[in-house]
């Protein structure tokens, strides 16, 4: 057989099997499994393509032989119903039996989890813990090795909640609630990102799921709990005072001032978050100004308007966002 100018099709297969599988730490990977559903599902996989593996070697042979083998006679009806019948009917039963297994390995069961809602929006993720009576966004610090259950909505249309290494691919759905158990073994940062396309910005839909001990999740909660301070110097007090008239309370929640939309990120502790606008950018003042100032330019399509302020008005905004912790 002639080959297609040079390229050795062994070596672009193994090139191709190379781009699916090499991750860093850093990547959110199927085949990094870090709680319990990942792993069962990544074994499962395993089993899956070494059947589909098996199948498709005694597939390949049987027709070498059809093609090269030395002719004999033979009872065709044999090769149906052994070829076409008994050996496929016996991978789809390991196949099943595999599968219940799994999914009855990864029900999750656990009678006291710890409950997290989760709404998606276009194009961020609203998130409440509804046993510490407090809500933020884009963020979801769970304890690491505690049963989590997450009852996920969509406040507008389909959704889908991935997290790659913790096993979980979920879709929101409006008017429903999907619940989901899981786990994370490893106290680290897990990214997750919506993977059902939702709008013009559902790239930039991203979640950041923080596995963290339990004395440090309780720290985080105690903080959480609390009201947004009041100002205390005359330029913050003058930033709340923009903050109210430009608008921004129309959207936003800040708990424990006259701030209390629903349609936008609670920002009570928005500086306790590590990105702004769903992952789209790292949260710093410099992001900050630019994203209020010019959230389009950030993340064109948003759902927030520009605010239209002064240089000096928006500092004053944005020192009394920052004392938002
Ligand atoms: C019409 C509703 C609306 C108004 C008014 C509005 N925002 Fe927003 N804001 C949003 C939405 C929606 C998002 C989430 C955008 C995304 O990530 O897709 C957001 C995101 C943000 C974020 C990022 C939060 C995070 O954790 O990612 C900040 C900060 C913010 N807005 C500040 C403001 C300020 C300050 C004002 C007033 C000048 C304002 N917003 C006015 C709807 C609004
Ligand atoms: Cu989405």
């Amino acid at each position: 057989m002639k080959r297609l100018s040079g390229v050795r099709p062994a070596w672009s297969l193994f090139l191709l099997w190379l781009t699916g599988c090499v991750t860093t730490d850093q990547t959110p990977s199927t085949l990094h499994p870090q709680g319990y559903v990942a792993a069962e599902m990544l074994t499962l996989t395993y089993i899956l393509l070494a059947l589909g593996g098996i199948g498709f070697a005694v597939f390949i042979a049987v027709l070498a032989y059809g093609l090269w083998g030395k002719p004999r006679g033979g009872n065709l009806h044999n090769w149906i119903i052994w070829g076409g019948i008994v050996f496929p009917a016996i991978l789809l039963a390991i196949t099943y039996f595999f599968t219940i297994s799994t999914l009855r390995a990864i029900a999750g069961t656990a009678d006291d989890p710890l409950i997290i809602e989760v709404v998606g929006n276009q194009y961020w993720w609203q998130v409440s813990y509804p046993e510490f009576g407090f809500e933020t966004a884009n963020e979801i610090h769970i304890p690491i090795n505690r049963p989590i259950q997450l009852e996920l909505k969509s406040a507008d249309v389909y959704h889908a909640f991935w997290l790659p290494e913790l096993g979980i691919k979920r879709d929101l759905v409006p008017g429903t609630t999907n619940t989901y158990q899981f786990s994370a073994d490893v106290a680290k940062q897990y990214w997750g990102l919506c993977s059902e396309f939702c709008g013009i910005q559902h790239a930039n839909m991203l979640l950041l799921v923080i596995g963290q001990e339990q004395a440090d999740f309780d720290q985080w909660v105690a903080n959480q709990q609390q009201d947004a301070p009041a100002p205390t110097t005359e330029l913050t007090q003058r930033g709340y005072d923009i903050y109210i008239d430009a608008q921004c309370a129309l959207c936003h929640t800040i708990r424990g001032t006259e701030s209390a939309g629903n349609t936008a990120p609670d920002l009570t502790h928005l500086n306790s978050r590590l990105t702004l606008g769903a992952g789209v950018t790292r949260n710093s003042i410099g992001s900050l100004g630019g994203w209020v100032a010019n959230p389009h330019g950030i993340k064109p399509g948003v759902l927030m308007p520009a605010a239209q302020l002064t240089g000096e008005e928006l500092n004053a905004l944005l020192a009394y966002l920052q004392t938002l912790r």
